[in-house]
């Protein structure tokens, strides 16, 4: 194996012998195989697309396969070997369909010709030999498709899909075959990606607001009730909606986790009086919460920790999330799922260990944060805010990242922090205190909903009549781990977006050429420590 997609890999490199995240090797390689094949069927998809005879099945597992490989999603070998299975069928389908219509296919690529039994002779590692800043591109363009795909499966579920979405994935996924794509071309893409990720959050917004509503400014509460409950965690909506349904009048409550946590600020789920609020903090807690959640827990989508022996029989997965002993929910065909099984453990169960008590608030999403838009300018303009602090991405299990505490401690007092994702855990506990009204932190949500954040800057920018983003008074100092964090980095810098200060470390699989690059074009820079980023930042 030779994994190198997130902050954490194992020394700053890569993970070689077993993921620093828990995925085994044979795991890994599976999954390698799997965004090979993936290659495999967007050069055919792309012809299929030309001519009018591509499936709807393909885009669905288009997004399921890269999905699948994004960090802490799916831990299976069962899985892997499935998809490698469904995958080579679709693919096989897909060649039949364009050879029986004697639709020309030029000379094949090896990757077109790759079969379940060549595969495995195939070096389809990140470390295949190389050009060290083309195999960084590459990398950098798949693991931004990867959160590509992640939050146009969200949008996909609610049923909102844009073509052009599957279009860029197949033509980007081709491309990272060819070697006749040179760099340039592939900081164009890689670029392209970043736009292309504004468009899928824009569309996920959409399918989210329009479904559930805006999510409005809400209390929500952190302590436990009396009963037993259900803990749910990810970022899927929808798997929340079918389980506060099914769990209505059953005597069973629900509570957030991690992500979920910005779902208690929808008006849609506000109405489910077993819906009690948000248990604990972010992921890489999982494994001291969960043990004392005592009820059983659903994971929709990432970061699932592979669970203690204790729990696993409390831990259930579902949608593209897996783990070997942990019980998966499938989807029905018409898109419902049954939790009964959960619902029917969570009544034997002992209601959860209170680990706080008290309340969060959240709900700034742009629709919420523009609504006191005029407040916010006047406060800006009368100098009691002197700057917005971007603090947005995601959380991880490091002890450095108390840096974002302590950050956040040290922020005077006439700044806000605008944050979405999970990071806001390192500090949305702290009582940093409102300015005239307008909260210290404004959580916009989930990383999902990271959107939101460039919204606010937009409309911030026309309110003060500025043409260029990067002359408001943001800063932006993002926390990465995953590869969502890194679509939503692409997005930040297609738009425009200067001088960003990035941590906990930057990622493994940016080359010194391709760092320099992104430096002089963008001036990003790596966080250093509380002091000195404050200079530079504010
Ligand atoms: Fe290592 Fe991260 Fe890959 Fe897991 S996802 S194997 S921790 S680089
Ligand atoms: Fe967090 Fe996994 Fe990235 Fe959605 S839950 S932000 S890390």
């Amino acid at each position: 194996m030779y994994c190198y997609q997130c902050e954490e890999t194992a020394s700053g490199q890569a993970c070689i012998k077993v993921g620093v995240c828990g995925k085994k090797s044979e795991v890994a390689e599976l999954q390698d195989d799997l965004i090979y094949l993936l290659k495999s069927i967007a050069f055919y998809n792309m012809k299929a697309r030309e001519h009018g005879v591509n499936e709807e099945r393909t885009d669905r597992f288009m997004l399921d396969g890269l999905f699948a490989t994004l960090t802490n999603t799916n831990f299976s070998k069962e899985n892997a070997e499935k998809l490698l299975g469904e995958g080579f069928d679709i693919r096989d389908s897909i060649k039949q369909k364009l050879v029986s219509k004697n639709i020309s296919l030029g000379e094949l690529p090896e990757v077109a010709k790759v079969t379940p039994e060549s595969i495995k002779g195939i070096d389809t590692s990140f470390n295949a030999p190389g050009n060290e800043d083309i195999r960084s591109l590459r990398s950098l363009l798949i693991f931004g498709l990867k959160g590509i795909a992640a939050y146009a499966h969200h949008a996909y579920v609610l049923g909102f899909k844009d073509d052009e979405i599957f279009k860029f994935m197949e033509r980007s996924l081709v491309a990272t075959t060819d070697d006749k794509v040179g760099a340039d071309e592939l900081v164009g893409l890689v670029m392209e990606c970043g736009s292309m990720g504004v468009t899928t959050l824009a569309l996920l917004d959409k399918a989210n607001t329009s479904t559930y509503g805006n999510p409005e400014p809400t209390k929500v509460n952190i302590g436990v009730r009396d009963r037993p409950g259900i803990l749910i965690s990810g970022h899927d909506l929808r798997d929340l909606e079918q389980l506060l349904e099914q769990t209505k009048g059953t005597g069973v409550d629900v509570y957030t986790h991690g992500e979920m946590l910005p779902a208690n600020c929808y008006p849609a789920f506000k109405n489910y009086d077993n819906f009690v609020g948000n248990y604990g903090g972010a992921w890489w807690k999982q494994k001291e919460e969960f043990e004392k959640f005592n009820g059983p827990i659903l994971m929709t989508t990432n970061c699932l920790v592979p669970p203690k022996a204790t729990y696993t029989d409390r831990i259930y997965s579902t949608g593209i999330v897996g783990c070997e002993g942990v019980t998966h929910i499938e989807e029905k065909e018409d898109g419902t799922k049954d939790f009964y099984a959960i619902i029917e453990q969570a009544k034997k169960s002992k209601p959860p260990e209170q680990l706080e008590e008290g309340s969060i608030v959240g709900g700034f999403a742009h629709a919420s944060a523009l609504s006191v838009a005029d407040k916010i300018v006047d406060a800006v303009k009368s100098g009691k805010i002197s700057k917005f602090v971007v603090m947005a991405g995601c959380d991880g299990r490091h002890k450095e990242r108390s840096y974002y505490t302590d950050f956040a401690k040290a922020l005077p007092q006439d700044t806000v922090i605008l944050t979405a994702g999970c990071a806001k855990y390192r500090y949305n506990k702290l009582d940093l205190g409102d300015i005239g009204g307008i909260p210290r932190v404004l959580d916009a949500g989930q990383c999902n909903d990271s959107y939101s954040l460039v919204v606010i800057a937009q409309k911030l920018a026309e309110a003060f009549g500025l043409e260029d983003i990067n002359d408001l008074p943001i800063a932006y100092n993002i926390a990465w781990y995953e590869q969502k964090a890194v679509l939503v980095l692409l997005a930040l810098l297609s738009l425009g977006v200067r001088n960003i200060t990035l941590g906990p470390t930057l990622p493994a699989f940016i080359s010194p050429n391709i760092l320099n690059v992104l430096v002089e074009k963008f001036n990003i820079r790596p966080h250093t420590t509380v002091q000195e980023d404050l200079k530079v930042l504010l």
